[in-house]
């Protein structure tokens, strides 16, 4: 269900709705060096690799302290340096290493975290002051545990803030009784009261969230529960789990204002060319439409390679990427020899995804995605994936590359943010074997099984937890439920650049539907309450719409007329692979999405208060294409 670049500007046209041409949008972007590829090992868990946080026990939680601050890491030999980032550091070991620490709790076990901020006071990337909030310090920080059941303090959303230097933002409120008194220190309580699941956190200050996850101050929350203990007791799931963390990143060739070569390289400028005329001068550094790196990451280095045996695994996929869309495959290499063996033969699939869990824990059932069909694997940033791989029939000494060839920006696409070897429309040559090369993300040596055979058991995965609102795949609504209308917008701001908005159907500024984040909350359920969210797109994009504190079903997704906000075409359910709980749902063009959500509020062991900002458990709901957030595709949730 594609839709063309054709219809979009048909649909554009007929609605007088403004679309940019999106293969116009990307502007200076620079290239990093021709980087070998697949000549670093891809790293797992522990000291070796990406480190795990190491928890004290303390009223009887699990009590972890970090520090966040600025270090540096050589991601792929070949860079000249190594590269500045910004990351989270287990404070008893003070050891920095890229996407760490991960953090492994226990459903039913709270998690008391406690952060200092130690950021340097000027920020390793352009920072755009005309964004709200971006003109306060560049070393604020707010932890927000993405796909978390938190109360509304440990929430980390974008105004509760800490900087370095002790300041909080507006609703910043610190949990109380954590043991930590350091200066630029604030507590987070996580009563982990969710089934098993694939959780991450990440910053979300407001100005500069896209910045800082994309600076590296980001990691993965796995949580574990005892019906997946069983499922991995039997053998119906691997034991052999293998996080994979996907970011696109650019490396600066050559020094500049904010870094020497080797450094990350993010965006200062705006491009003219697609400026609405009329508007004030721009800012620099500006903001841009949407990130798109030119070389991949996985686990936090350069084109990683890494030796499997035959075997099943189970492969635990994150899109940490800023804006950049991921469709995922396994190809066998051209060849064994380089540069052969980093190279895709895409007429010759590797082995099939069973897909059994999402961001919200296990599916119903797994779902099988062979990648011939229109079975693929697509995650739009945030969006994990719970595969279960066998790579047992896979001849010993194969070669396999882990491909991605999602449009950037998603659907429709823009072939100079598609960099890969042969590609005629990109001005950049990749040359087989280096990057750039945004398509060729892993790669995989199959060797022979050492040890005993795999277990075997049914894969019977347990009822989804909690249980459905509405039975999965049913597009029909029960009755009763209130229903809100909701909107995702673009338009321009005052310098005429692009701005993407959450809205609802009541028109407020120039008669669009758009609000900013920071107008007065619309979306203020009470607790407990069940709601149906009808969001309409109006937009040329798919946007990966997350919500804080809740999970929700998808129920359909349905065509309209774009004027009249009136449905055109009968509903669809989602995809098998989107049967479970979700809290990042693709909101395709031209498309009504149709979620339902029950707004229930976790327990904590000292009162909540209510937020001095906004009144209420304040949360919100945003798109997770970073850039889209910030420039201001978000909205209060206020829980009342
Ligand atoms: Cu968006």
């Amino acid at each position: 269900m594609k839709t063309t670049r054709r219809e979009c500007l048909k649909l554009a046209a007929a609605t007088g709705v403004s679309t940019m041409f999106p293969w116009q949008r990307v502007y200076a972007q620079a290239q990093s060096p021709a980087l070998k590829k697949f000549i670093q090992r891809l790293p797992g868990l522990g000291p070796a690799g990406i480190p795990v946080a190491s928890a004290t026990s303390y009223l009887g939680a699990d009590s972890y302290h970090l520090v966040a601050g600025e270090y540096t890491q050589q991601l792929h030999p070949q860079l000249p340096h190594p590269t500045r980032l910004w990351g989270y550091a287990d404070a008893t070991t003070g050891v920095h290493r890229h996407l760490g620490p991960v953090i492994v709790a226990e459903r039913g076990r709270p998690v008391r975290l406690s952060v200092t901020n130690t950021l340097p006071p000027v920020h390793l990337l352009p920072v755009d002051v005309s964004l709200p909030g971006a003109e306060l310090a560049p070393n604020r920080m707010a932890v927000h545990l993405h796909g978390g059941h938190v109360p509304w303090v440990s929430d980390g959303g974008p105004f509760s803030w800490f900087g370095a230097d002790g300041t909080y933002g507006p609703s910043a409120v610190s949990a109380p009784d954590m043991g930590v008194a350091l200066p630029g220190t604030f507590n987070y309580y996580y009563p982990n009261d969710q089934s098993a699941r694939l959780m991450w956190y990440h910053d979300h200050a407001i100005g500069i969230t896209r910045l800082n996850a994309y600076a590296g101050l980001a990691s993965a929350y796995v949580l574990r529960d005892l019906a997946e203990a069983t499922l991995i007791a039997s053998g119906a799931i691997p034991s052999n789990e293998i996080p994979l963390v996907i970011q696109d990143k650019i490396f600066k060739k050559t020094a500049d204002q904010w870094g020497q070569a080797g450094d990350l390289w993010y965006p200062s400028e705006y491009n003219p060319d697609d400026v609405q005329p009329g508007g004030l001068p721009l800012p620099f550094p500006s903001c841009v439409p949407e990130f798109f790196g030119d070389t991949m990451l996985v686990n936090g280095l350069v084109f990683p390679t890494a030796r499997l045996e035959q075997r099943k695994y189970r492969l635990r996929i994150l899109n940490a990427c800023n804006a950049r869309f991921c469709t995922l495959r396994l190809f066998y290499a051209q060849g064994t020899e380089f540069p052969a063996n980093t190279e895709p033969d895409t007429r010759h699939p590797g082995p099939p995804f069973i897909q059994i869990g999402t961001e919200g824990g296990f599916l119903p059932g797994p779902v099988l995605l062979d990648g011939r069909t229109d079975a693929t694997l697509l995650l739009a940033p945030a969006e994990r994936a719970d595969l279960i791989v066998d790579f047992s029939d896979v001849p010993a000494g194969s070669i396999l590359i882990l491909y991605n060839d999602a449009a950037a920006p998603f659907p429709m696409g823009d072939p100079e943010t598609d960099y890969y070897t042969g590609a005629r429309t990109n001005p950049t040559v990749s040359q087989p074997g280096f990057g750039p090369d945004t398509r060729t993300l892993l790669q995989i040596v199959v060797g022979p099984r050492v040890g005993a055979k795999d277990p075997h058991a049914p894969l019977k995965l347990p009822p989804l937890d909690p249980a459905p609102l509405v039975p999965p795949g049913v597009t029909a609504l029960p009755p009763g439920i209130p229903v809100r209308d909701l909107t995702l917008n673009e338009d321009f701001d005052q310098f005429g650049r692009l701005i993407q908005r959450l809205g609802t159907t009541e028109p407020l500024y120039d008669g669009t539907f758009a609000r900013n984040y920071g107008d007065a909350p619309t979306e203020t359920p009470r607790a407990g309450a069940i709601e149906v969210w009808r969001i309409f797109n109006l937009t040329g994009d798919t946007h990966p719409i997350h919500f804080h504190l809740v999970n929700v079903q998808i129920v359909s997704r349905q065509a309209f007329h774009i004027r009249r906000l009136r449905f055109t075409g009968p509903p669809r359910p989602p995809d098998p692979n989107e049967f479970g709980w979700k809290e990042t749902v693709r909101m395709n063009p031209g498309e009504c999405t149709t979620v339902i959500v029950k707004f229930d509020l976790p327990a904590a062991p000292f009162a909540v208060p209510a937020s001095p900002r906004t009144g209420g458990h304040e949360y919100v709901w945003h798109c997770h294409i970073l850039e889209h957030e910030e420039h201001d595709m978000m909205r209060p949730l206020i829980v009342i």
